[in-house]
């Protein structure tokens, strides 16, 4: 994402955003263990991000379009490193998934 949507950069002034640091490694593992967690909440996706929401609408104030950008770089890497597995139906849902996801944690922009 930061390769490709240079503009998400600016909300990481405070990390080393270089290929493969440290930071970026352990920020990508707290990413996607809130997608698993969701991925488990499915039924109640609100609930269980909510505090996530909180931060990234009130907090953090991440523009909503960021979140297309991060789920298109998402679809993009899982597509590269498990083709086999990533079938029509499997990029249909991953897409929804993700697209559920960003609409939650920007819901409290208003
Ligand atoms: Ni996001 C912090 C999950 C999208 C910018 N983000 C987090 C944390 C989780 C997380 C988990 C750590 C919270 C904590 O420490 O309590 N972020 C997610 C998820 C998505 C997402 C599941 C979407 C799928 N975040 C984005 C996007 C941006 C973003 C699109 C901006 C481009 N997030 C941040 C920033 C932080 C953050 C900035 C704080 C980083 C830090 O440690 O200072």
């Amino acid at each position: 994402m930061f390769d490709s949507f240079p503009t998400t950069k600016t909300y990481f002034p405070h990390f080393d955003l270089s290929h493969g640091s440290a930071q970026v490694r352990g920020h990508g593992k707290k990413v996607a263990d809130a997608l698993a967690t969701a991925a488990s909440h499915l039924d109640d996706l609100p609930s269980a991000l909510s505090a996530l929401s909180d931060l990234h609408a009130h907090k953090l104030r991440v523009d909503p379009v960021n979140f297309k950008l991060l789920s298109h770089c998402l679809l993009v890497t899982l597509a590269n490193h498990h083709p086999a597995d990533f079938t029509p139906a499997v990029h249909a849902s991953l897409d929804k998934f993700l697209a559920t996801v960003g609409t939650v944690l920007t819901s409290k922009y208003r």
